[in-house]
Formats: C-alpha cells, structure tokens, sequence
C-alpha cells in the first residue's frame, strides 16, 4: 500500500470497518464515485453488520429510481437487451444502474462472464453502473439483498436500475416481482410459453419480449402469448401486458421495448399503481429482514441447542411440532 493511500479515511480506499465510515462512504456514492458504489453493493451482498447503517444513510432516497426486471430462460437475450437498453437510456442523458442477478452462482459462474463481455459497450461510460450480485452470505438470499441493492443504486442518483435475473424458480420470480415494471422475455421454439405459465411468470408480466424474432417461428410465439393474455381474467383500468418484438443482437426492436416500459410507467403513475408497488416491495423487505433477525435469534437460542432438543422430542413422538415452535416463540419473547 502506497503512502499517499495509507493516509487516506479508511472509506477512501474501500476498506469500511466502522459505522463512522458510513456516511462519508455514502455521500461519495452520491457524488457518482463508483468505487463506492461497488464496495456499498458488496457490503449488501455479504450481509454486512454495517447495514442498518447504510440503510439508514440511503433511506431518504428511497423511490428516485424507476426499476425495471427483466427475466427468461437462460439464454434468451436479457443481457444483450440490458445492454442495448442501458444504450437508449444513455441517449436520453440518464443515468442508469445495471443488476444482474444470479441466483446460484456455482452453477452459472460463466453466466457472469458472458455479461461483462455483452455489456462492455458501457464500461468505460461514468453514467452506467454495471453489477453482478449473487447471494452469497445474505441471511435472505436474494429476494432481501437485491433491494437493497437497488437502494444503493438510487442512492448514487441513477434514474433508472435494470434488474437481469434467469426466470427458472419461484425465488428468481420474487426477485423479477420487485422491480417497478417487469420484461419476461421468450424466444421462439423454445417452449418458453408455455414454461413461463408453469414458474408462474405470466402473472408478473408486464411486457412480454420476444427476442431472437430473426427467428423462425416468431410469430407463433406472439400469437401463444397474445393468446395467454386473452385468456387472462382483467378488470377495467387493469394493465394489459404489452407484446413486443425484437432482435437484441442486432439492436432492432429496443425503441419498441423502451415505448412500452414508458406506457407502462404512464399507467403505474396514473392509476397509483406506482405508490402500492413500492409500499409492496417495502413491506417484503421488512419481512424478509424481520424474518433474517428471527431466524438467527431462533439459532442462538441456548446456544443454539433448544431448537436441536425441540426437534429430538418430536421426532421421537414426544411432542408436536405446533407446541414445540409455540414452546420456541415463548422462548424468543422472553
Ligand atoms: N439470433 C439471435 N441471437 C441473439 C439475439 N439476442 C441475443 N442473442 C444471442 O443469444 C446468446 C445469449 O444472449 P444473452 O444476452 O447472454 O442471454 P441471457 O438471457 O442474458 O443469458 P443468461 O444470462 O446466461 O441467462 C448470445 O450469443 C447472444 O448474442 C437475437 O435477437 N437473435
Ligand atoms: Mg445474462
């Protein structure tokens, strides 16, 4: 380490130990430093103790950001769509914060990599921040890590925070479900259609993108979801997902997609939709985060032995197990 780094605040060179580190860390994220931005996300990521701090520290910028999922099969393009869209933002002179989320990094480690290489085009751009999360030591997993992530993102003054997840499972579902305008994107011949209906990815929709429309069998596949979509029960003044085409490798179909984000934001505003999204995603937040402090106060309980003894007990047909977690919650409220 060189001298003139050793005499800087701790905050200045990454390493944040102390709370007192916080708010400087914090305002310097705010004046677009990425470095700060990357170590406050990480702090997020490792569920660091500092953060009830950060949260803190973040709180008042809460909702500055316009959110946006975008979530299909692997493969499907929504790195190659992130990337053109952060283009187009860009060309509206916003600034725009990129999540990729991956659920299960030992698997899709590679994953990661591809999106440094697809989103490139903006790594040398200081209005984009571009990130991938995993969630390993988050006491939530993902569905309580990534908004605050989110809120790191709308802290240092990005206007708009593109959220890649791979829509396989109900946690990637939960993930897609926080943002304030969700892209299912499908392929054509890829089942996906039908797939999106079964991981329950339908409802979350509200834009349907089908990329690779260079493709043979696009139109089919507009017609499965459009079909899908008639089907839906939808009372008036509801959102009716919106059906776009594109072909994301080549940057044909972004302006249609960037449009029908637009409309939808136009309907979230006008129908206070907006407002009861956020209050929504609020509210898991604090329950994921309520559930977090719960779990690990159920885990130290005697020292982490009642809930082994409890367990034994009904194992053994000594006890149920409804008046042994009642036994566990008598205990907790002590
Ligand atoms: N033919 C065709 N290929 C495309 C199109 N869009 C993306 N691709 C290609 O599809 C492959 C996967 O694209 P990605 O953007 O990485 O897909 P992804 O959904 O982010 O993939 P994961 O993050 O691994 O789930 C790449 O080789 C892209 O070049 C398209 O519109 N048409
Ligand atoms: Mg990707």
């Amino acid at each position: 380490m060189s001298e003139a780094v050793e005499n800087l605040p701790a905050a200045a060179t990454g390493s944040v130990r102390r709370s007192r580190d916080v708010p400087m860390l914090v305002e310097r994220a705010r004046a677009g430093d990425p470095r700060a931005v990357a170590r406050l996300i990480t702090l997020v990521e490792n569920g660091d103790a500092l953060l009830p701090e950060i949260a803190a520290a973040l709180a008042p910028y809460a909702g500055q950001a316009q959110v946006v999922g975008l979530t299909g099969s692997p493969g499907v393009g929504k790195s190659t769509t992130t990337n053109e869209l952060v283009r187009a933002l860009r060309a509206r002179g916003h600034r725009v914060g990129v999540l990729a989320v991956d659920p299960s990094s030992p698997f899709t480690g590679g994953a990661i990599l591809g999106d440094r290489v697809r989103m490139q085009d903006h790594a040398t751009d200081p209005g984009v921040y571009i990130r991938s999360m995993s969630s390993r030591g988050h006491l939530g997993g993902l569905a309580a890590a990534t908004p605050q992530a989110v809120r790191v993102l709308e802290g240092a003054g990005c206007d708009v925070v593109l959220v890649e997840t791979v829509g396989v499972g109900q946690a990637e579902v939960e993930v897609a479900s926080l943002a304030d305008t969700t892209l299912v994107l499908l392929a054509p011949g890829m089942g996906d259609a039908i797939q999106a209906v079964k991981a329950g990815i339908l409802e979350i929709a509200d834009v349907f993108v089908v990329n690779k429309a260079d493709r043979d069998g696009v139109d089919a596949t507009v017609r499965d979801i459009q079909g899908m979509i008639a089907l839906g029960e939808r009372g008036p003044g509801q959102w009716r997902p919106q059906v776009v085409r594109s072909v994301a490798a080549r940057g044909e179909g972004i302006d249609d997609i960037a449009a029908a984000i637009d409309k939808h934001r136009g309907w979230l505003v006008e129908h206070g939709e907006l407002r009861r999204r956020q209050e929504a995603r609020a509210a898991a937040e604090i329950e994921a985060i309520a559930l977090g402090v719960l779990r690990a106060r159920i885990g130290s309980l005697r020292d982490g032995t009642e809930l082994s003894t409890l367990a034994a007990r009904v194992a053994e047909g000594a006890l149920d197990p409804y008046a042994a977690a009642d036994t566990l919650l008598a205990q907790l409220a002590r």
